[in-house]
């Protein structure tokens, strides 16, 4: 299969013009802590993008955690460098392609994060302009996609055990499950003796060194789909000689910061495997750009996640539909992370194990305004917002 470049290349019949740029923070707890080797989280402050153009509306959600835990940037770095930087260079510009906001922002470094909300939220509005669905305009492939679910670190083997079960009963075709030096080797020994063949990985967040090759190398006893991140955040010469010294395929997350970045951890054999997630690339337009790279590679690529609301969820769907994206992806139910999503309808995972790809315009959900109104806890409005009478 391949995607059609006029899908890529798809511009608005004519030009809009970015009057404002909301960004609506809301406090949503988690309905049970996620637990990683960098820490845990119990709720989350997310801010959501809203972009209007010329009485257009379009969402975006940005996922940077409240500390540099992940990658360096914050909530507050990225309404920072939104509010200072980004947004005036978007207001009063004038765009038509799925590129043109990713094309404006490119002088600027770094902060991918909040360049990949203001991007999410361009894609979304433009989709909707033109009548179509984000997957589509992407030239998506896919009605339902496959995902699986990452799993914290927990208090005790028997509580991990117990979710696994649970999410196993629920659908979920891959299981990920966090690891830490002290929470690994037991772990998947006791994971495999109640559940010998199921589709199963890890996640190490950066919490190793290439002094625990030899440790490392004890996890191929496991049949591991993948090990995920398991050296420095920035790595990939390490992650080479570590892909050398053990059989199981290492996936890069928070090494794979751009398309020339995955270019080089592919030429060096630093991973057999890359986990996508546009905010960490900074939107559609270096997503897209990796998709294409792995697909023209036959290297196996996944979508990852940042414990997103709905809105990011809808963003992640469409962008999986796309044909380049082969392994199930860390796409769960809405119920998985928030007792109440901000949607009308929760993103929910069938019995086989696969979500559907919203088909509605744009990002193809219903917001649920009202709630996000009632959980926002700061609001940042630059430029003015125009009234529209349609
Ligand atoms: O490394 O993939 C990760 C969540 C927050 C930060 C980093 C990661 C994760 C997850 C959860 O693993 C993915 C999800 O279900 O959203
Ligand atoms: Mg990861």
């Amino acid at each position: 299969m391949t995607v059609t470049a006029s899908a890529r290349s798809l511009a608005l019949p004519a030009p809009v013009t970015i009057d404002c740029i909301e960004l609506r923070l809301l406090r949503l707890e988690l309905v049970r802590p996620f637990e990683t080797s960098f820490g845990r989280t119990e709720s989350r402050l997310i801010p959501l993008v809203v972009l209007h153009a010329d009485g257009l509306t379009g969402w975006g959600e940005i996922v940077a955690l409240e500390e540099p835990l992940f990658n360096y940037e914050t909530v507050r770095t990225a309404c920072v460098v939104i509010e200072h930087h980004f947004a005036p260079a978007l207001l009063g510009a004038a765009f038509r392609a799925l590129d043109d906001v990713g094309v404006a922002l490119r002088r600027f470094r770094g902060h991918p994060m909040a360049r990949a909300g203001l991007e999410l939220a361009w894609v979304d509005l433009m989709a909707r302009a033109n009548g179509q669905s984000v997957s589509q305009v992407l030239g998506g492939v896919r009605a339902r996609v496959e995902v699986g679910v990452s799993l914290g670190i927990e208090a005790t083997f028997d509580a991990l055990i117990d979710l696994v079960a649970e999410h196993l009963a629920q659908g979920y075709r891959r299981i990920k499950v966090k690891i830490k030096p002290g929470w690994d080797v037991d772990v998947l020994r006791r994971i495999r003796a109640r559940f010998p063949s199921i589709l199963l990985s890890v996640d190490a967040n950066a919490a190793y060194t290439l002094a625990d090759a030899d440790h490392l190398a004890a996890l191929d006893a496991y049949a591991l789909l993948m090990i995920e991140q398991p050296l420095a955040h920035d790595d990939l010469v390490d992650h080479s000689v570590l892909q050398g010294r053990v059989r199981t395929s290492l996936c890069l997350d928070e090494s794979i910061t751009s398309q020339r970045v995955a270019r080089h951890a592919l030429d060096l054999g630093s991973c057999r495997i890359i986990n996508m997630k546009m905010s960490r690339v900074g939107g559609y337009g270096e997503a897209l750009a990796i998709h294409d790279l792995c697909a023209a590679r036959s290297v196996p690529l996944w979508c990852g996640g940042m414990l997103e609301t709905g809105i990011g969820r809808a963003h992640n769907l469409a962008l999986a539909s796309l044909p380049g994206f082969t392994l199930p992806g860390d796409i769960s139910a809405s119920r998985r992370y928030y007792a109440r999503d901000v949607l009308a309808q929760p993103i929910e995972v069938a019995p086989d194990g696969t979500v559907e790809v919203p088909a509605g315009l744009g990002i193809g959900v219903e917001i649920d305004t009202d709630y996000i109104e009632s959980q926002m806890v700061d609001r940042l409005e630059v430029g003015r917002r125009r009234r529209v009478a349609r």
